[in-house]
């Protein structure tokens, strides 16, 4: 039987503002709302393939918003085929070139049109990448930022019960080193060993800085230590990561596949994380896996639990998905955590559908 050719009708991009439970505060400043960009990809035949974006911040809500309903009249009429949307695109868009909002927004595209494909198939995202749906474990992100140090075991406590998880993300990245190292002690007394601690300074030090805060940590029993330094200055890393023992994660700022494989090669990271919006959708995902599989690493997500379930299901390396519940709010059913593994539903393509009445509410114009 001859499977349905998907042709796309439509895109739809809407902004909304989420309420998130704890409020995010990295070293990068606080995040006060959930700044999420919907993305629609209506087909034809009626099928609808679905994704968002995160936008960071309110004043990027309109240029994401206004590039993706610029592409659209590209693409309008084409075969729902994420590689060719993809090749055409960037071919089109090569004098602009295509790092940031652009990016983002080609992600998207690829994200909805893989929706699209398997919910046209009838079958899990997981299952039309040459996989069956598994529990993929994770560590729970939602929590432990910059903040008080006393407030962080009970929270730590918290974060682990809420779907019995056993992996937690601690950030750092304080002026006062002796402050991050505190909340590091604190955090582990309460886990216990048995409890991996993830942490992440958001590019906050200097080389020298994080080298020397690395090796005074390193004996804490920390499973990674995350973007010590500036993402994209992979000498740099490369320094950090042979000087301490605890392994360097890095990635979620990749901008594709071809940077990976610069970082790879220079030896930037011992754990790789990239982020499915910046790395290229499903499509720039898969490749990366390929990259981090050559090169023996351990591969986890960044954000997007529901898409990254999926594909972490079929990357080669898998390592952690990184939970955070900051979409929840505006999907029909989010994504399940069992026993400290992100379940993949069974339902057709990525699972993501919106709860029209919460994104009336939190809709921005
Ligand atoms: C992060 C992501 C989103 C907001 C703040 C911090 C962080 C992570 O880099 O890895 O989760
Ligand atoms: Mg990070």
């Amino acid at each position: 039987m001859a499977s349905t050719q998907l042709t796309l009708r439509s895109l739809r991009a809407r902004a909304v503002s989420a309420p998130m439970r704890i409020q995010p505060r990295a070293a990068t400043g606080a995040i006060p709302n959930a700044a999420l960009v919907l993305v629609d990809l209506e087909t034809e035949q009626g099928i609808t393939g679905r994704s968002y974006l995160f936008a960071f911040a309110a004043m990027a809500f309109k240029p994401i918003v206004d590039i993706i309903h610029g592409l659209a009249p590209l693409i309008v009429g084409d075969p729902v085929a994420p590689l060719d949307l993809y090749a055409k695109l960037r071919q089109r868009l090569t004098l602009l070139d295509t790092p940031g909002i652009v990016g983002l927004a080609l992600s998207a595209i690829d994200m909805c049109a893989w929706d699209a494909l398997a919910i046209a198939q009838g079958v899990p995202l997981v299952t039309l990448l040459g996989g069956t749906p598994r529990p993929v474990r994770a560590y729970n992100s939602c929590g432990l930022w910059i903040g008080d140090v006393a407030a962080l075991p009970d929270q730590a406590s918290q974060l682990l019960a809420a779907g019995n998880f056993n992996a937690i993300k601690l950030r750092l990245g304080r002026d006062d080193f002796a402050q991050d190292l505190a909340a590091v002690r604190a955090v582990k007394a309460r886990i216990g060993d048995g409890v991996a601690l993830m942490s992440d300074f958001n590019q906050r030090l200097t080389v020298n800085e994080a080298i020397r805060r690395g090796r005074a940590l390193d004996d804490e029993g920390l499973t990674w230590i995350e973007e010590p330094v500036r993402h994209d200055d992979y000498a740099g890393c490369a320094r950090i990561a042979a000087a301490m023992k605890t392994p360097l994660q890095a990635g979620e700022n990749l901008l594709n596949p071809f940077e990976m494989l610069q970082a790879l090669e220079a030896k930037a990271m011992d754990f790789v994380m990239p982020d499915i919006q910046r790395i290229g959708g499903v499509s720039g995902w898969l490749r990366a896996a390929a990259l981090a599989h050559a090169h023996g690493m351990e591969m986890s997500s960044h954000l997007f639990p529901e898409f990254s379930a999926h594909l972490l299901a079929v990357t080669p390396t898998c390592h952690y998905l990184e939970y955070v519940d900051w979409a929840a709010p505006i999907l029909r059913e989010p994504i399940v955590i069992r026993d400290g593994h992100a379940i993949i539903s069974s339902r057709p393509g990525a699972g993501i559908e919106w709860n029209e009445e919460a994104v009336a509410r939190y809709q921005v114009a």
